[in-house]
């Protein structure tokens, strides 16, 4: 997969995602990245990318023209069919369904903002899709875009190991997982579940799937609701419950 980073900050990005599991499916070739600085798309000698806001109004606003011809070098770099994607505070909200859809994809643009805003013809004429990480406040797309990038390389056939990749596609999905304990077996007076230390293979997984629904239920309610439970789900949630009242 080809993806593409567009920001006034490429090197920004570039730092964080040549790292872990991004960075060796970089060097493993099963995934590049390009770089491209809408600043080195201006004509003026300040190599100007934003403007004050039409209508007034506090800020800056990332000027059409740098961004518009930043995306296009881009796209001459890319696969012919790839998506450009604006990480924006006004964006639908990121999550592992969006992952899987653009892991399947040639090639990816993520457009990065800084100031208040970018112009919004540069949106309407260039990019697909908006994406957010959720309501809160971060001062740029950047980080965003090393989000959506790590999400999404971890995903490529190959990027990880037989037993990360098991893992992925466990019936645990859809729930927040277990806790997980490891040596030494007691610390601090704090001892590790003895069910744990059983050996007792079917008992340990019972017991972790329990745990998974239970949290879930407590901490993600919609999780759980999204499920639709079985009988013996149900059963499961309810002993974790009843669990829970004596400590
Ligand atoms: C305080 C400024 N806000 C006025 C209501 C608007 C605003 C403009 C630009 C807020 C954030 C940003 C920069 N953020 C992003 O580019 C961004 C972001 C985010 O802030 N939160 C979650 N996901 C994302 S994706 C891109």
């Amino acid at each position: 997969m080809h993806i593409a980073v567009v920001s006034i900050f490429p090197e920004m990005v570039g730092q964080v995602v040549e790292y872990g599991v991004v960075g060796r499916a970089e060097k493993r070739g099963l995934l590049s990245l390009h770089y491209e600085n809408p600043r080195d798309y201006t004509e003026d000698s300040h190599r100007t990318v934003d403007d004050r806001p039409y209508g007034g109004g506090p800020g800056m606003v990332l000027k059409y023209e740098p961004g518009a011809k930043a995306i296009r070098a881009a796209r001459n770099k890319l696969p012919a069919d790839s998506l450009v994607v604006c990480l924006s505070p006004q964006g639908a909200i990121f999550d592992q369904a969006t992952a899987q859809r653009f892991a399947k994809l040639p090639g990816m643009i993520l457009l990065a903002g800084r100031y208040e805003g970018i112009d919004e013809r540069l949106i309407d004429a260039e990019v697909d899709e908006e994406l957010s990480l959720g309501d809160f406040v971060m001062s740029g797309g950047e980080i965003a875009a090393m989000a959506v990038i790590d999400a999404v390389a971890r995903l490529l056939p190959g990027v990880l190991g037989d037993e990360e990749s098991a893992a992925q596609d466990s019936f645990m999905q859809g729930l927040l997982d277990h806790p997980h304990y490891t040596r030494p077996e007691s610390v601090d007076g704090l001892k590790v579940p003895a069910v744990l230390l059983s050996g007792d293979h079917a008992r340990i997984a019972r017991w972790r799937y329990k745990q998974a629904l239970g949290r879930s239920f407590l901490r993600r309610p919609e999780l759980v609701e999204r499920l639709k439970l079985s009988q013996e789900q149900r059963k499961l949630l309810d002993e974790f419950l009843q669990e829970q009242v004596r400590v």
